[in-house]
Order: structure tokens, then C-alpha cells, then sequence
């Protein structure tokens, strides 16, 4: 129903401005306020409001479509706040009236970052857009838009209690409310943060801005300041001539950064932070190792050492670090680690989190007080690397929160040679943290208080919400991508104004020696004291004996090793338990072990049979791995499995987490009611992410060796999401960072006419990033199986060092009723069997024997089926490679010999370019001395992992399961 008397409030002109843009006239409309005490600001704007809705009222179809969604909204009384046309209904009695200075307040908030003075360089917008919204009084032209004159700037306008720019003032001039507004929002610092949800943190985030006279700092703040500077920069400055044609990605436009971290450090050292663990691009990072970590400098110069290379196998600027001291500021303990990284840029990002998630858990800082995370990033890669999201999106989950990352990007305005206009979509290059609701503070990275001043609030914010928060330090890049590097091809405009761009470090020091804070002569003595110690440093560097890779170590594991690095033994405990034990464990997982609690009926079907099975001593897969982590829990080691819906497990094998059908988020984990003093068991679902997820467990097992830190794929097909988590870290790691990790993969694989991507974990590609050498036939020392472990680059537990490990797991076998283990094979005594050799009649009169397949996983129960219907179970031996790499050369040696007259076949059901074939060939080759074929059985080649046709999968299943019974098969054929 009509609630407006058209025409009753229509003075002065009606002046419709069809020359304005919409929005702009949506936002001019909304200072429309007649009605009010400051009738001043009632323009013809809402004169023209009213036209349109007596329009409205008379034909609905007249006025735009969008008037006609908001009248009728309106009229149905919705909140017309959030439809942006708040004034024009408020004046009619509909919602509440803002007054005058909460809209000149309020744009400011939302949109005084677009026109803040945010680039050193003065040329390109940080937003990416030189658009100024219409809304904001920046200039005194402006007010005309609101039909307010030059007059009223000094009328006195009451504040709304919701800013603090009054101070202690209710009241001041519309000049003087402007003036603080601008100096808050508009000019080197630029606040996002009005998207956040939650009105105590946005009043947070204004007090800590908006308070007149916050960001004054004392003389001592600005000499340190100062002092910070020069270290940053003199920094580079050694290291460029020294070593002037070495790469070494310079901080050079951004020195500001280091006394940006350190504030950042020294503010969450006073508030109890003991711990912080940081990840880094190569921008900067031999400064940030030597003024930030306080690496030695000799340390990082002897980097530069040729010699060294060789020994860490990888450049200087990926090599992580870990040192202890006490922070100057705050006289307290603090530890500081910067991980290695590959130069895949973000890949490192995940992995941060899960140490920092690990540190936190083993300290029980279940609040995230005392270990916090610090992460940089570029601009280019922040905005581009999809990683970034994913990691994001585990900031709030129980299970990998790390209670709040302050994030720092050194916005360059560049990404190698790409500008960002063709570099990113989104305004900034930190929107991707807009979907957690961080706040984002843009700052002019060429005014070093204000950076100052916003790392310390940041620092505040991670302490008093415990979420995450953003730097954007817009800055620019002195040189090249690298110090070899020539900018000007690409970006001739953007370098001639760096060229004229005043060093940071000097304007800083005129404007501190201008106000007296100090003297020239003491400026001049920092830069000669810290290039004395660069000096003194680069001397010490030349001594040999300090080229020692272990010196850079992320996290060193305190007792695990040798002094010299090397495992305490070589040997490995043997890994079965007592009968009682796996009786016991079996009993816990067959039960729910708190009172009143109600399972789904078809999980107590499940339950009892696992009863069973622990009866009759015989288990199948879901209640081996009950029996492995309950035992090692035992132990004392922590337990962690976390991937998509591991709780229960893809195939609904697993159920570690027991819901109550009738309470929501009522759950029992039985695993953790296995003994009163039992390490904990962590099982967790994750996010559906694959690489965010790996790199975050593999980070978490860096924290410690006592720890078994598994990740399932949700099938094995989707690791290779996660490929750059594998080829950078786990598969070379070791050998590039000195870096143990015993991180478990847990690989659903098997080939069961599931389609292409449901079928295969690529083992073939595990494989051939194995570094055994296939054509070398090693020498059997003592301890053979467990130092062949040793050398090799991934294969666990109870090893006295650590190795990932790739588990192709079951998915039909989880089923299968003859894939079940005696408690014979675990009990005491017992140990892994890296090869199980055929045990039945063939094995009785080998010299009868015509033929020996060799084979590993689920294929094994086709072929046993079928030499069974053939009743060729004389003359065909199968053979099982439990491990397949490293290869179990030993073992398998003796096996062969047993067998001498007999052909061998490798029979795998995966196709012939995937599986193991081009793997175990040569090395099978190899054990034989090359005097026997290995005939191959299996499916032929294909570009596609796996079928999705039943038929054919069933076809090309019976075609080689026939050939490879076919004892004539290979007769007369040449190797
Ligand atoms: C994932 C990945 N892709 C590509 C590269 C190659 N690369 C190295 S540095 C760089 C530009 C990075 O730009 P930015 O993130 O803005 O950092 P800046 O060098 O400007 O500090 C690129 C594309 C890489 N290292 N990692
Ligand atoms: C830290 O994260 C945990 C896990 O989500 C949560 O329970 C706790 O409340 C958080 N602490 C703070 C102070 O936010
Ligand atoms: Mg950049």
C-alpha cells in the first residue's frame, strides 16, 4: 500500500540526471534525507526518488525494472538497507534514518581504499582501477553532488557512535569529519574489512584506525625503525657487490619488509607467541634468513660457494632454517623456522600450516597462543596459484585451523615480466582471502610507519580473533626478476619511473634527520657498523669447515639422530604384536564403548562382524589397519589420518567415527578407548582438496618423527592434483633439504571397471621417480631390506629414520572373502613380508614347474582363481611382490632360483604403459643376469587409465587371465 504522498515533499526544482551513471545515482540517492535535522543535504535527488515512485505507483511497468523490484520489495517491507536505497525509505517512516555523517562515515569505510594513495610509484591504482566512486567526498567539488555548497563544510554535525574519529568529541564540522575520514581511509593505508560479518571485529578494526593520534610513534620506534632499514638494505647492498652477477632475488623496492616482520614478530612475542613458523617465496629470502631468522651471515654467504651447491642440491634460496633466540623487544624466548621450498610458488603454503597445525598439537596450544604462522606471498602468485584458496579454506576447520596466518605480500605490481592488468581478474591480488572474511590492509610500502603501524594491528587481530589477516605491502621491484634480468623490454614506462623513485631507506632518514630524531652523523655510523659486520662475516664465510648442510634444517627432530645426521641403527624391531593385543584391539573395534549411545543398525551388523572375525583370528583389511594404528598408539606414537570422508571411508569400510543416530555431532571414536594411556588418534574429513590437503599433512609430519601421518585420496586417481606436493617434496626432499618425512599415502587402486578415473593410482609413476637403479645388482650387506630402505628415496614406521611411504590400497578386496590375514601372520615373531612366494603344490616340486607368474596386488585373485578351474596348480607357481620398490632383489632372487626350468611371466591388470611392467622388467632382467625372458601378461596399452565399460573391461580380463595359462603361449616368440 502506498505510504508516500506524492508531491507533499517536493520543493525546489525536479531535476531528473539521466547523465548519471546508475550506481552513482543509487549512492547519491541514498543521501537523500529529508525529514531530518540536517534537511541541509535534502537534494533534488530525492525529489527525483519520489517522481519515480508516484510513477511506479501508477504504472509499475514505467520506471526501471530495478525501481520496480525495490518498490515492491520496500512495500513489502524488506530492509531496503541492504538493497542500497536506505535514505529514500527511512524519510518515509519505513527503516531508520542515517544521519548525515554516518553516510559520509560510512562510504569512507567501504570505499576509501579505491582512491588511497597506495602506489610508491604513483602510476598504477592498487585496485586495478582508476575509478573514483561518487559517493566519496574526496574533493570539495564532490559536494555538490549531495547538493551540499562550500558553506556547510563548517556546519557541526553530530557523530555517530558507531566512529571513533571524534575522539572524545560527539560533535564536529563536516570539513573537520572529512578531513579524519580521508586521513584514516584515503591515504596510505587502504582498509578492506566491511565485508566481515561480524560488527565487533569491523569496530575493532575502526578503533584501532580510526582514533585520532594512534599512529604516533615514539623516537626510540623510529630509530629502531631506521636501524631495521639499514640492515634490510644494506643487506642487498653487500650481496650485490659481492657476488654481482649471482642470482639472488633481491628485496630491493620492498626493503620494507623486514621491519615489517619483525614488528610482527616482536608485537606476538609480547602477547605470548613463542613459536613462529614462516614460508616464503624467493623474493627477499636470503634478507629475510639474515635479518629476520638471524641466520649467521657467514652462513648465507657461504652459500654462495660453489662448493656447497653439491652438498644440498638445491639453490641457496629454497634451503630451510631454524634457529632459537631471545627477542630484543620483549627479552623473551622465540623461535623462529623458515621452511624449505621448491621453487613452485604457494606449494609451500599448505605445508606451513600443517607444522604449525603439528607444533600447536603437540604442545596442546589448543588455542594457537603459543605457535603461529607467518606466510609471504607475491603478487602475481597469491592472485594465480589455485593452492592459495585451498589453504584458505582450511583456516576454519577444527581439524587443520591453525587459529589465524598473517599473510604478507610483497605486491610488487609485477609478476616476472606480466603486468598484473594481464595477470589477475580480481582488483587486488589478496581478494582470494576475501572468502574467509580476513581483513585486508593495503599500505603504501614507501611510508614504513604506516607499514609499521599495520603489522602491528594485524599482529593484534591474530591475537585477539585468532583468524587470518592480510599485509598487502604495495611496493615496486627495483631490478629485474632477478638481478640478470632486464625489466625494460616489458615494462619501459613502469622502470623509468623506478629509476627516478627515491630508495625508501633514504627518504625515510631525511625525514627523521629533518625533525631532529637523529643526526646525519649517527645515520651514517648504522650504515658503517652494519657494513662492518657484513664484512667481518664474508671473512669467516671463506672458512670450509662451516659448509655443513646441517646447519639448515626447518625442524630439527632433537634425539632422533646421530650428531653426524645419521640413523642411531640400521636395524628394524620386528613389528608383530602379542595374540592379547590384537584380541583386545579387535574387541574395542567391534564395540561402541560409551553407554547410551545409538548406532545405525547396519553399522552394528558390521560391528559383529568384526566381532567374528577377531574370533575366528582371521581379518580383513578395515580391521588390519584397527590392529596397526592401535598398536602403535600403544606405543605412544600419535596417529593422524586425514583425507576426503576418511572417517568412514570411501567405501564404507573404515567407520573410525560413530555417529548417534538420534543427537547431532554426538560421535565416539572407539580408537581412542583403546587404553587408558594411549597417544592420541586423530581422524579427520577433510575439505575437497587434494593439493592443499597433502601439503598440510606432509607439513604436520615434519613436527615429529613419533608420529604416523597418513592421507587417503579419495581414489588414487586424485592424487595427481596434489602432483606437486609429490615430485617437490616427498619424492625429493630428502635429497634437496636434508629433510626425513614419514608421511603415508594411502592410494585406493585396482582396475574394476569403474571408468578412467576411478581405477588407477598411476604406480607407474611412483616407480619411475624411485631412484633404485634398475640395472645395478646391489650388494647384500647385513640388514639388507632396511638400508636398501635407507637409500632409496620414499618407501615407515619403526624404521630408525623415516621415508614416505605409497600404499596402493584394496577396494574390491576390502570384500573379498579370501583377502583376509591369520593372526598367525602378526602375531610376535612376525614382520613384514616384502615378498610372499607361492606356497602350494607348485612350491612342493619346483623342477616341475613350467611357469611362474609374478604379480602384485588384487590380480593375484583372478589368477589363483583361474589356475585353479585349470587345475594347473603343479605346474604354475604365483609369486607376490608385497613391496615393489625399493625392489626386494634378495628375495626375489632366491625365488627365481628355486624355479630354474620354468618361464617367467609378469602378469599385472593394469595396461601395458601403466602397473609396474616398465619397473620390475629391467630389474627382474637384472636378477637373472639377463639370461631368462620376463614375458609380459596383462592389458595392452592405452591412453586412458581404465575403461568404463563392463564388457570390455571383462573381455580384456578373461584375454589375459587365457594367456597366461596358455603354457605354450611364449613358444618360439624372441625376448
Ligand atoms: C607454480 C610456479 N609457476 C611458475 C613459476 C615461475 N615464476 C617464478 S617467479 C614468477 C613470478 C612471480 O611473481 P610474484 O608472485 O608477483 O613474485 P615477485 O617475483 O614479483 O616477487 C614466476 C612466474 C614458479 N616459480 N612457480
Ligand atoms: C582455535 O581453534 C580451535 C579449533 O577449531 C577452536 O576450538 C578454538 O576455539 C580456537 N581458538 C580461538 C581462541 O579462536
Ligand atoms: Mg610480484
Amino acid at each position: 500500500q502506498p505510504l508516500l504522498c506524492c508531491g507533499s515533499n517536493s520543493e525546489g526544482s525536479l531535476m531528473p540526471r539521466p547523465e548519471l551513471s546508475r550506481r552513482a545515482f543509487l549512492h547519491g540517492q541514498r543521501y537523500a534525507s529529508s525529514g531530518t535535522s540536517e534537511s541541509v543535504l535534502s537534494g533534488s535527488n530525492s525529489n527525483y526518488v519520489e517522481e519515480m515512485y508516484c510513477a511506479w505507483l501508477e504504472n509499475p511497468e514505467s520506471v526501471h525494472k530495478s525501481w520496480d523490484v525495490f518498490f515492491r520489495s520496500a512495500a513489502a517491507g524488506q530492509a531496503a538497507q541492504q538493497a542500497g536505497k536506505g535514505s529514500f525509505l527511512q524519510s518515509h517512516g519505513l527503516a531508520p534514518t542515517p544521519t548525515t555523517a554516518e553516510k559520509v562515515v560510512e562510504d569512507h569505510l567501504i570505499r576509501g581504499h579505491h582512491v588511497a594513495q597506495l602506489d610508491p610509484l604513483g602510476i598504477l591504482d592498487a585496485d586495478l582501477d582508476s575509478f573514483i566512486p561518487s559517493d566519496l567526498i574526496t574533493t570539495i567539488d564532490k559536494l555538490g553532488f549531495y547538493g551540499l555548497h562550500e558553506s556547510d563544510l563548517d556546519k557541526v554535525f553530530q557523530l555517530p557512535t558507531t566512529t571513533f574519529i571524534g575522539g572524545n568529541e560527539n560533535s564536529l564540522s563536516l570539513r573537520e569529519i572529512i578531513k579524519r575520514l580521508e586521513h584514516t581511509y584515503c591515504q596510505h593505508i587502504g582498509l578492506e574489512f566491511m565485508f566481515i560479518n561480524d560488527v565487533e571485529q569491523c569496530q575493532w578494526i575502526r578503533q584501532k584506525f580510526e582514533t585520532p593520534g594512534v599512529m604516533k610513534f615514539s623516537n626510540d620506534d623510529k630509530r629502531t625503525l631506521l636501524a631495521r632499514l639499514v640492515r634490510s638494505m644494506r643487506f642487498e647492498d653487500f650481496l650485490a657487490r659481492k657476488w654481482s652477477s649471482e642470482k639472488r632475488f633481491g628485496l630491493e623496492g620492498c626493503e620494507v619488509m623486514i621491519p615489517a616482520l619483525k614488528t610482527i614478530i616482536d608485537k606476538s612475542s609480547e602477547m605470548g607467541i613463542e613459536y613462529v613458523i614462516m614460508g616464503m617465496p624467493h623474493r627477499g629470502r636470503l634478507n629475510v634468513l639474515a635479518n629476520v631468522i638471524r641466520k649467521e651471515l657467514e652462513q648465507i654467504f657461504c652459500q654462495f660457494d660453489p662448493k656447497l651447491e653439491a652438498g644440498s642440491g638445491d639453490v641457496k634460496y629454497h634451503l630451510g632454517m631454524y634457529h632459537e633466540r631471545i627477542n630484543r623487544k620483549t627479552n623473551k624466548k622465540i623461535t623462529l623456522s623458515l621452511m624449505a621450498n621448491p621453487s613452485h610458488l604457494e606449494a609451500v603454503v599448505p605445508v606451513v600450516q600443517g607444522k604449525t597445525k603439528a607444533e600447536q598439537f603437540y604442545r596442546g596450544d589448543t588455542a594457537g597462543k603459543k605457535v603461529m604462522s607467518i606466510l609471504l606471498h607475491g603478487d602475481a602468485a597469491f592472485a594465480g596459484q589455485g593452492v592459495v584458496y585451498e589453504t584458505f579454506h582450511l583456516s576454519d576447520l577444527p581439524s587443520y585451523t591453525t587459529n589465524g596466518t598473517i599473510h604478507v605480500v610483497v605486491n610488487n605490481q609485477i609478476g616476472f615480466t606480466t603486468d598484473p592488468r594481464m595477470a589477475r581478474s580480481s582488483p587486488y591480488p589478496t581478494d582470494v582471502a576475501r572468502v574467509v572474511n580476513a581483513p585486508i590492509f593495503h599500505v603504501n610500502a614507501d611510508d614504513p610507519e604506516a607499514v609499521m603501524y599495520v603489522c602491528s594491528v594485524a599482529a593484534e587481530w591474530r591475537n585477539t580473533f585468532n583468524k587470518d589477516v592480510v599485509v598487502d605491502l604495495v611496493c615496486y621491484r627495483r631490478r629485474g626478476h632477478n638481478e640478470m634480468d632486464e625489466p625494460m623490454f616489458t615494462q619501459p614506462l613502469m622502470y623509468k619511473q623506478i629509476h627516478k623513485q627515491v630508495p625508501v631507506l633514504k627518504k625515510y632518514a631525511d625525514k627523521l634527520i629533518a625533525d631532529g630524531t637523529v643526526t646525519l652523523q649517527e645515520f651514517e655510523e648504522e650504515i658503517a657498523k652494519y657494513d662492518k659486520i657484513c664484512e667481518e662475516a664474508y671473512t669467516r664465510s671463506k672458512d670450509n669447515k662451516i659448509l655443513h648442510i646441517k646447519h639448515w634444517l626447518d625442524s630439527p627432530w632433537p634425539g632422533f639422530f646421530n650428531p653426524d645426521g645419521e640413523p642411531k641403527s640400521m636395524s628394524c624391531p620386528p613389528t608383530g604384536i602379542s595374540e592379547e593385543l590384537l584380541t583386545h584391539i579387535g574387541n574395542v573395534a567391534s564395540s561402541v564403548p560409551v553407554e547410551d549411545f545409538k548406532i545405525h543398525s547396519g553399522l552394528s551388523r558390521i560391528l559383529k562382524a568384526r566381532a567374528e572375525m577377531t574370533e575366528n583370528r582371521l581379518v580383513d583389511w578395515a580391521l588390519a589397519e584397527y590392529m596397526a594404528f592401535g598398536s602403535v598408539l600403544k606405543e605412544g606414537i600419535h596417529v593422524r589420518l586425514s583425507g576426503q570422508d576418511v572417517e568412514r571411508g570411501t567405501f564404507s569400510h573404515r567407520h573410525h567415527v560413530l555417529h548417534d543416530q538420534d543427537v547431532d555431532k554426538r560421535i565416539c571414536v572407539p580408537m581412542n578407548h583403546l587404553w587408558e594411556q594411549q597417544a592420541p588418534y586423530t581422524v579427520c574429513n577433510s575439505s575437497l582438496s587434494e593439493y592443499g590437503v597433502l601439503g598440510f599433512e606432509l607439513g604436520f609430519a615434519m613436527a615429529s618423527p613419533n608420529a604416523l601421518v597418513c592421507w587417503e585420496a579419495q581414489f588414487g586417481d586424485f592424487h595427481n592434483t596434489a602432483q606437486c606436493i609429490i615430485d617437490q617434496f616427498i619424492s625429493s626432499g630428502q635429497a634437496k633439504w636434508v629433510r626425513h618425512n614419514g608421511i603415508v599415502l594411502l592410494l585406493p587402486h585396482g582396475m574394476e571397471g569403474m571408468g578412467p578415473e576411478h581405477s588407477s593410482a598411476r604406480p607407474e609413476r611412483f616407480l619411475q621417480m624411485s631412484n633404485d637403479d634398475s640395472d645395478a645388482y646391489p650388494e647384500f650387506t647385513e640388514h639388507f631390506e632396511v638400508s636398501q630402505l635407507y637409500d632409496c628415496n620414499w618407501i615407515v614406521i619403526l624404521l630408525p629414520f623415516r621415508k614416505p611411504l605409497i600404499v596402493l590400497t584394496p577396494k574390491s578386496l576390502l570384500r573379498h572373502p579370501e583377502a583376509k590375514s591369520s593372526f598367525d601372520e602378526m602375531v610376535s615373531g612376525t614382520s613384514f613380508q616384502r615378498v610372499i612366494p607361492e606356497n602350494g603344490p607348485a612350491a612342493e616340486e619346483p623342477h616341475e614347474v613350467k611357469r611362474v607368474i609374478l604379480c602384485t596386488g588384487k590380480v593375484y585373485y583372478d589368477l589363483v582363481k583361474e589356475r585353479k578351474n585349470q587345475d594347473l596348480e603343479k605346474q604354475v607357481a604365483i609369486t607376490r611382490l608385497e613391496q615393489i620398490s625399493p625392489f626386494p632383489f634378495d628375495l626375489l632372487k632366491e625365488e627365481l632360483e628355486k624355479y630354474p626350468t620354468a618361464d617367467l611371466v609378469w602378469c599385472q591388470e593394469e595396461h601395458k604403459n601403466s602397473g609396474y611392467y616398465d619397473y620390475v622388467r629391467p630389474r627382474f632382467r637384472t636378477i637373472v643376469n639377463r639370461t631368462r625372458p620376463i614375458w609380459y601378461v596383462g592389458r595392452e596399452p592405452a591412453a586412458a587409465a581404465a575403461t568404463g565399460n563392463k564388457n570390455t573391461h571383462l573381455v580384456s580380463l578373461r584375454r589375459f587371465l587365457d594367456t597366461a595359462f596358455n603354457l605354450e603361449a611364449f613358444e618360439g616368440k624372441t625376448f
